[in-house]
């Protein structure tokens, strides 16, 4: 998916100091990711992650002005780094890196949105919750509705989210980014566009130090791996660092392909979301509408999407809640949807609509995937 929405996004980091979760990309906000504890040391990464299945991209990269980043000073001290790091062959590393071309439209696409430009949700929703996305998922769902169903019985998380999330992140494989990862990642992490309050350059180069090490192992060429303008990959569009933790063999041919095996997409975003703390059979939100007082509904919206208040602490501040909201057991959080110049929205966000964040810290990302999963899933019941 383009990306078209990059205002910043409403997202609150879980910690102070924490960076960004991953699987970013066609996602509508830049997000970053986080160095997160890896919980899953996965054998057989990439076999077709970046390896063979990807064969059909491959002679479609996109490549702007290229030039190559050769062995300038700055590049030789990244691969001397990344080579330490993940025990490879210096010059291996070397000479990948030296193929790596400059991709100034990536540059640009980094660019922070421009200072006072309005967020819409309306606008945003639009863009996603749309009949041939909806149609696309529909025909995911009925073709794949057993993977989605044991998906749901191993990790938890149920098909609606997991087809709102293939659907926004790539419409079910139909746009999983046509630039070479090698250049996308080198360029973000040589040339990232930095300002006094960000540089994601680091992040950056730590994923393409993991992108190097998964292409080692398996025996990839690291030019051939094409994703986002952002490194993300394949139907669920993964960082390598998302690969490396959360991507999983879910129909057992003993190799994880994200660009042709649906089992092993829709079993490797479950598996992150479960990751991430989802909860079985909790909501994601509840209706709600936000205190009138300026200072309550300040109060509320100070933790952003980290679900912070109980029930009782929202009646307290004036929101009111729906029935289902008013018995929610956990955290809550007053999620503030902005609509241009127009009224916000408000929703009642949940731990799992705090997971859904995780995959891409926006709260309208979070919103998007919701309303498709739930779009599609009416279509599903109704012809059923
Ligand atoms: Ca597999």
């Amino acid at each position: 998916m383009p990306w078209f929405a990059r205002w910043p996004c409403s997202a609150a980091p879980r910690n102070p100091g924490d960076t960004p979760a991953f699987a970013m990309t066609p996602t509508p906000f830049p997000t970053a990711s986080s160095p997160l504890p890896r919980r899953h040391a996965l054998a057989a990464l990439l076999a077709a992650t970046l390896g063979a299945p990807l064969s059909a991209p491959w002679a479609r990269a996109r490549v702007d002005e290229p030039a190559a980043y050769g062995r300038r000073d700055d590049v030789l001290a990244l691969a001397a780094e990344i080579a330490r790091r993940h025990a490879l062959e210096p010059a291996w590393v070397e000479a990948a890196l030296a193929q790596a071309r400059h991709q100034p439209t990536v540059v640009q696409l980094m660019q922070p949105p421009v200072a006072g430009t309005a967020k819409n949700w309306a606008a945003y929703r639009a863009r996603f919750i749309e009949p041939l996305r909806i149609r696309a998922g529909v025909a995911f769902w009925r073709e794949h509705a057993d993977w989605l169903a044991m998906a749901q019985s191993r990790f938890g998380v149920p098909p609606s989210i997991v087809v709102g999330i293939v659907g926004v992140e790539s419409i079910y494989g139909r746009e999983v980014g046509r630039w070479r990862v090698l250049d996308t990642l080198a360029t973000l992490a040589l040339d990232f566009p930095k300002t006094e309050r960000r540089d994601r350059s680091a992040f950056f180069a730590d994923e393409l130090g993991r992108f190097l090490a998964l292409c080692r192992r398996d025996g990839t060429d690291p030019t051939g791996p094409l994703g986002s303008f952002a490194g993300a990959m394949g139907w669920p569009q993964f960082m390598p660092s998302a690969i490396e933790q959360y991507a999983v063999d879910f129909d057992g041919d003993d190799r994880i392909d994200l660009h042709t095996s649906p089992a092993d997409v829709i079993g490797s975003v479950a598996h992150y979301l479960a990751a991430f703390d989802w909860q079985p059979g909790v909501a994601t939100h509840h209706a709600v509408a936000a205190p009138v007082e300026v200072a309550d509904r300040a109060a509320l919206l100070g933790p952003d999407i980290l679900p912070s208040f109980t029930a009782a602490e929202f009646a307290a501040r004036g929101a009111r809640l729906d029935a289902a909201g008013q018995r929610h057991g956990g955290l809550l959080a007053l999620v503030e949807l902005q609509n241009g110049d127009a009224a916000p929205s408000y929703v009642a966000g949940t731990e799992n609509f705090y997971a859904i964040t995780r995959y891409n810290r926006s709260s309208y990302y979070a919103m998007a995937v919701i309303e498709l999963g739930a779009a599609v899933l009416a279509v599903v019941e109704a012809t059923a």
